[in-house]
């Protein structure tokens, strides 16, 4: 996603919330004298895995979801080296840097309409969820594609173990937020931190995936480790890394990129060859790893199990064909 003008919304340096706002939890530690290891071992995680080791139990592949004809596997090494991560910069070399994320000890905070808030421990979450593996078709909306065996489990477990009120109407789903590690968080022209939202029904569809490894490992740091989200049918920048914190809410929030620019990544994102983008066409995507170029289904090819998702008194409604 190439963003060169300085938005309307363009706050100062200087304005930005100062970075003593926040909690930061390895720091946190440090002022107690304890480093990173010590920390780990009082936590007792001295074995927790770490991103990248092989993921256990082996997690079996689910045969009901297929990435249909002519496509295959990208390779793990062209998938793992060609990252969006705009917390690590805007370009698709961020994989070494993305390694200073610390993920041990990862929390996520559950909030918003929800019968209970609660602060849960992403080892334990990932423990107690119905893990999977999923070959997935992933589209970004700068136009290449990659397939993907992920390890995950269906957001809709995560909805219910959150036990939203009946207020609930949309789902959010936030990145961590520390400039320190993440350089491109420095920039205060991005309204960081990176979020992202969906409809209750669409996060309960049971396409919609909450990641947590890749390449039958723990999930790699540039991937978006401990956990981040996949919405096969939707345009990449849907799939939030790195998920610090999820709120339910009453009204529609505005997303990261829907802030920045709304009319090039709005709410309803769905892949649609019929709606280019302003600056490009959404009619074919480049297979990222191979010299193809192939047409671009709708719903990435998950209409039968999402069109039922949209009807048209929605898009009516919405007045942009639900691709923005
Ligand atoms: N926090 C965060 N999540 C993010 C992004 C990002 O910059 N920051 N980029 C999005 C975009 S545009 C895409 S295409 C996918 C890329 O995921 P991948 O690097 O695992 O292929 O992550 C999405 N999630
Ligand atoms: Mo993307």
């Amino acid at each position: 996603m190439v963003y060169h003008r300085k938005p309307t919304w363009f706050i100062p340096e200087g304005q930005a919330t100062a970075e003593s706002a926040f909690v930061n939890r390895r720091q946190l530690l440090a002022s107690m004298g304890l480093g990173g290891a010590a920390s780990a071992l009082l936590a007792g995680r001295a074995n927790a895995a770490q991103p990248g080791d092989s993921f256990t139990p082996t997690p079996e592949r689910n045969p009901d979801y297929g990435i249909g004809e002519g496509r295959a596997m990208t390779d793990e090494k062209v998938a793992s080296t060609y990252n969006n991560f705009y917390e690590f910069g805007s370009h698709k070399q961020i994989w070494q840097k993305a390694q200073a994320l610390d993920t041990d000890g990862w929390t996520i905070k559950i909030d918003g309409d929800v019968e209970k808030d609660m602060v849960v421990d992403a080892d334990d979450l990932i423990a107690k969820m119905p893990v999977e593996e999923r070959v997935t078709r992933h589209r970004c909306v700068e136009a290449w594609s990659m397939v993907v065996p992920w390890v995950c489990f269906p957001l809709a477990e995560l909805v219910k173990m959150a036990k939203p009120t009946s207020k609930a109407k949309y789902v959010q789903f936030e990145t961590f937020l520390d400039p320190k590690v993440a350089s491109g968080q420095r920039q205060g022209w991005y309204p960081w931190a990176y979020t992202e939202a969906l409809t209750i029904e669409e996060a309960t569809n049971s396409v919609a995936l909450m990641v947590v490894g890749a390449y039958g490992k723990v999930l790699p740091k540039q991937f978006g480790a401990p956990m981040r989200l996949h919405v096969p049918w939707k345009y990449g920048f849907k799939s939030a890394k790195s998920i610090s914190r999820i709120t339910f809410t009453e009204t529609r929030p505005v997303s990261f990129w829907e802030e920045i620019n709304k009319a090039e990544y709005g709410f309803w994102a769905n892949v649609n060859p019929d709606v280019d983008h302003p600056r490009w066409t959404q009619a074919t995507e480049r297979v990222i790893g191979t010299d193809e170029r192939i047409p671009t289904l709708k719903f990435n090819g998950y209409g039968e199990e999402v069109a039922g998702l949209y009807s048209d008194a929605l898009a009516a409604k919405e007045k942009d064909r639900l691709w923005r």
